[in-house]
């Protein structure tokens, strides 16, 4: 997962191996799941939403993707789970989930996204679980605020950096799952650790009891089935902290090798948008069509969407509608008429408040991370 080169097409092939037509969410000891989601891997489970079901604001539990990169607990009793708070700290804790119930509840909506979602799209391609355009999705969190636990706990000025660990067993070489925040980023009122998605109990494959909601981060930082929070006076050198989740410091030709030296940890979601209606492949009457999507851009709020029906040739303006909400992506709509019989590529691009626009071609990097080029759809139009 963090090849430094440009992969093999053999360790590709391996990477997407065909799944056969058992792979879906029961097979992968996934309860509860939709059984409309696309496996990218079985054994951990990897799914993936379709962009059908992603068309509401509010992904339901049951759709949200899934990225384990190891198996999931089993059998988890949330009764005696412990939740760990150590390292720079004045007073150590150890806290059940009803030791939680003490700090005041706190809820965020956000935006959560695999920093691989698109990496299929990289070309030359990139070595990773091959996701295309459904490892996103919106969810209510609640949880606790990780700055209360953290003062709760007496953290030392000397702490720099907090690692989160997750409670999933590594297979093989495969090294623990433990991530780590800046304190800044830590004590930000906003940095949750959950225990509710969408007013449920956490469900198992989303790290039921505990999981961390680090709004407009990529996905890595949400770690899961959380059981120990560490402060550190130094940056934490495991797998998936100093190698794994980094990203160029500078622009590199595509395919190329890029130094240990010259990556550094991945932060914030980019800005993108993704059509969810009509749907690519599907067929429409002639006269007004309605497209509509989501943008988001981490924890930069949206300034504008525009639609291309005409392959990316001219934009216009879509109207931004729904709620906005921080850390959560934003509803467009757009109408247009089409008159005659023929194939439209119709294309979402996204710019932030900042200025970011999604670029026609986006940036290769070695572990095909934060593909965000314009969304691109075909229908046909046919009476
Ligand atoms: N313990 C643990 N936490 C984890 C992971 C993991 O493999 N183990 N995967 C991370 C990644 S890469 C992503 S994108 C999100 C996905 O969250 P979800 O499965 O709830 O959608 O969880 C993160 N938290
Ligand atoms: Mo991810």
């Amino acid at each position: 997962m963090a090849a430094l080169s440009a992969p093999s097409a053999v360790r590709i092939a391996l990477a997407s191996a065909a799944q056969g037509p058992a792979a879906t969410p029961a097979a992968a000891g996934l309860a509860g799941k939709d059984a409309r989601l696309i496996a990218r891997s079985v054994r951990p489970p990897d799914f993936e939403t379709p962009v059908a079901l992603l068309d509401t604001f509010i992904t339901p539990n049951e759709q949200f993707y899934v990225r384990s990169h190891m198996p999931p607990p089993t059998g988890v009793d949330g009764a005696a789970w412990k939740l760990v708070v150590a390292g720079e700290v004045d007073a150590p804790l150890s806290l059940s989930l009803a030791d939680l119930g003490q700090f005041p509840e706190a809820s965020v909506t956000v935006t959560l996204e695999c920093a691989g979602n698109g990496r299929s799209f990289f070309d030359p391609p990139v070595a990773g679980i091959q996701w295309e355009k459904g490892a996103v999705g919106t969810a209510r969190w609640t949880g606790v605020r990780l700055a209360d636990v953290l003062r709760k706990a007496g953290v030392k000025p000397s702490s720099t950096v907090v690692t989160m660990n997750g409670g999933d067993q590594p297979v093989g070489t495969m090294p623990d799952f433990v991530r780590q925040l800046p304190i800044g980023k830590a004590m930000h009122a906003d940095t949750l650790i959950a225990h509710t998605m969408n007013g449920q109990p956490l469900p198992a494959a989303h790290g039921f009891p505990l999981r961390m909601i680090v709004p407009g981060w990529e996905g890595a930082y949400a770690v899961k089935w959380l059981h120990e929070i560490r402060a550190l006076s130094k940056e934490f050198d495991g797998f998936w902290v100093a190698t794994g989740y980094r990203y160029p410091v500078k622009r590199v030709a595509p395919g190329a090798a890029v130094d240990a030296a010259d990556l550094t940890p991945l932060t914030g979601l980019v800005v993108k948008s993704l059509i969810t209606k009509p749907l690519t492949g599907s067929a429409v009457a002639p006269g007004a069509i309605d497209v509509a999507g989501f943008a988001w851009a981490g924890d930069s709020p949206i300034a504008r969407v525009e639609i291309s029906t005409d392959s990316g040739a001219s934009w216009k303006l879509a109207r931004l509608t729904g709620e906005r909400v921080p850390y959560a992506w934003r509803r467009f709509e757009y109408r247009f008429d089409a008159r005659k019989a023929e194939t439209l590529t119709i294309m979402s691009r996204a710019t932030d408040v900042g200025g970011r626009t999604q670029p026609a071609i986006a940036q290769w990097n070695p572990s095909g991370y934060l593909w965000n080029q314009p969304d691109t759809i075909r229908v046909e139009v046919k009476s």
